[in-house]
């Protein structure tokens, strides 16, 4: 018998919820226990283990209100927690096996059975967030406890921009533990833009020498591989971006004479979606190779097997009003900018094809030129919810980071004039819209529904750093994090709603601050001492 804790709603700690999960109506105190392996294991299986006990034993998430006060009876004492895996194969991918199912008695021995090394990352969150406490002493409530789950999509990710604005690598191994908190596995890395080029390169050193902030604000090989490392301990994949030919500003200051449009002022916007403008300029063979070998050299970097393109945004007057692009069209009669874009989006594609990695494309690739990607190829949608539907109906894999409900970027006003008078900011979104989403929406057809991967969480940087990364992040992200691991509705087919889920995702930010993540808060603390 322990003394605390009145009794909770059921399951309303976890998020996100299990796909499906029994209870029963003891109470098993959980103060002392080990975390094993029984047969194989693996190196992420023992450093999840050791993770979790310290989260545990940190006991850092205290409920924030008395309403967990109390007593509880507890009728067990959980001894050991042992964990079992079927392959100890560490390969991170689309096809990775994310399942596990967790069997806690009220007395005695939980075991927590997957098939792969993640899902155990993915079991041993669960536990983490079953065993509760007061500061005191932890207990597992409403034992015996019988999960079985697994993931609806297997890319439930963030995309993250660091060229804006810079962030420490010490902040970004933060939001990759934010992120494991809540089960996403993708950090699809959006490395660099027009503003400035923050990665080492050893091709093309001037990059970063003159494309970073600063020496300081420059990832080298080491801290790249260091993020890649504490990513792949989470069940995290590193996804970079390369983004070409728009976007591109900043690869002048290295390698000026194969830009287009560069920094055009004051009108930057007929050329540009955001200042500085300058595009690769696709009339010179010089800018195709130059890409190839930046590709060259990251899919050796980043071991994961897809790799972003980019694609996005491209002006076509940057290269229309181009003089050498003039030139080159007009002694080659038949050919215009829109076959020159063709051309290059081909010849990085094909490239990147030899290497053996599959290709990741903003939607613009496909819909908005007239190149046809590959059908292995990757679309990332962002500017049209029906791009999902028309890219699985054409057969291509589909992530959705719809603009209208996933691009946390904006903190603040809506579509409201700059200090320059331009207006750049979506308006903000509540957590409760970023949930509402549905990247299956009017999709019915099973054949298409599979081509459905995931979605990302977009967060552009141009107005975040990393001294507000956490809150304009967390909860938001929470919030699509559960709908790309456990759906948009229960076992039975119901939809879940914000009214239903509010107070487990109050539960989660908190869980989260006490854990060192400094996400906003969604309502008063006093609606969590008074739930209904
Ligand atoms: N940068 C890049 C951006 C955006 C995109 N690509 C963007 C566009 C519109 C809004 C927010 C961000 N800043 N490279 C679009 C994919 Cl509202």
């Amino acid at each position: 018998m322990i003394g605390f804790l009145a009794a909770l709603p059921s399951a309303l700690a976890l998020w996100p919820i299990p796909r499906t999960l029994t209870q029963g109506t003891s109470n098993t105190r959980a103060d002392q226990f080990s975390i094993s392996a029984e047969g194989k294991s693996s190196p992420v299986i023992q450093n999840a283990i050791g993770r979790y006990l310290q989260i545990i034993s940190d006991e850092s998430f205290v409920a924030p209100v008395d309403y967990k006060r109390g007593t509880v009876k507890t009728s067990g004492t959980l001894n050991s927690l042992v964990v079992s895996v079927k392959s100890t194969d560490e390969t991170l991918d689309l096809n990775t096996d994310e399942s596990y199912t967790l069997d806690i008695p009220v007395n005695g021995k939980a075991s927590l059975k997957a098939q792969s090394p993640y899902g155990v990352v993915r079991g041993l969150e669960t536990f983490s967030q079953l065993v509760t406490g007061n500061g005191y002493s932890k207990a597992i409530l409403n034992t015996p406890v019988h999960i079985e789950d697994s993931p609806v999509y297997p890319h439930r990710g963030l995309s993250f921009d660091t060229s804006r604005n810079f962030y420490s690598v010490k902040s970004i191994l933060r939001i990759l533990d934010a992120m494991s908190y809540n089960k996403m596995n993708t950090f699809h890395w959006h490395v660099v833009d027009s503003h400035s080029w923050p990665i080492e390169s050893k091709t093309y050193p001037a990059l970063h020498q003159k494309g970073a902030y600063s020496s300081s604000m420059t990832y080298y090989y080491n801290d790249v591989k260091r993020i890649i490392k504490y990513a792949k301990d989470r069940g995290i994949r590193v996804i970079p971006e390369f983004d070409v030919p728009g976007h591109t500003y900043i690869v002048g200051q290295a390698l000026p004479d194969i830009m287009s449009c560069t920094n055009k002022l004051p009108n930057w916007d007929h050329y540009a979606a955001e200042p500085p403008s300058g595009q690769l300029n696709i009339a010179k063979p010089e800018s195709i190779e130059f890409t190839n070998n930046i590709v060259s050299e990251y899919v050796k970097l980043f071991p994961d097997n897809v790799f972003h393109l980019g694609g996005d945004e491209v002006n076509r007057n940057c290269w229309s009003e181009d003089p050498d692009v003039q030139k080159y069209l007009a002694a080659h009669p038949g050919e215009d900018v829109e076959s020159l874009l063709v051309n290059f989006y081909a010849k990085v594609h094909d490239h990147l094809a030899t290497t053996g990695k599959t290709a990741y494309t903003w939607e613009e690739t496909l819909f908005h030129s007239k190149y046809v990607p590959d059908n292995s190829t990757i679309l990332q949608v962002w500017i049209d919810q029906t791009s999902v539907q028309k890219a699985v109906a054409q057969g291509y894999r589909v992530v959705s980071s719809s603009y209208d409900s996933y691009y946390l970027d904006c903190g603040h006003g809506a579509w409201l004039p700059n200090w320059d008078g331009n207006s750049w900011c979506d308006p903000f979104k509540t957590w409760m819209h970023v949930y509402n989403y549905d990247v299956a929406a009017n999709i019915t057809d099973p054949a298409q529904k599979k081509l459905i991967l995931g979605t990302e969480v977009a967060l552009w940087s141009e107005q975040s750093d990393e001294h507000v990364i956490d809150a304009r992040l967390w909860p938001r992200a929470s919030a699509m994090a559960e709908t790309a691991w456990s759906g948009k509705s229960d076992v039975s087919g119901r939809v879940r709603t914000t009214g239903e889920v509010a107070s487990r995702l109050h539960e989660q930010r908190y869980r989260m601050v006490g854990r060192g993540i400094e996400a906003e808060p969604m309502q008063p603390l006093w609606c969590a001492r008074n739930p209904g």
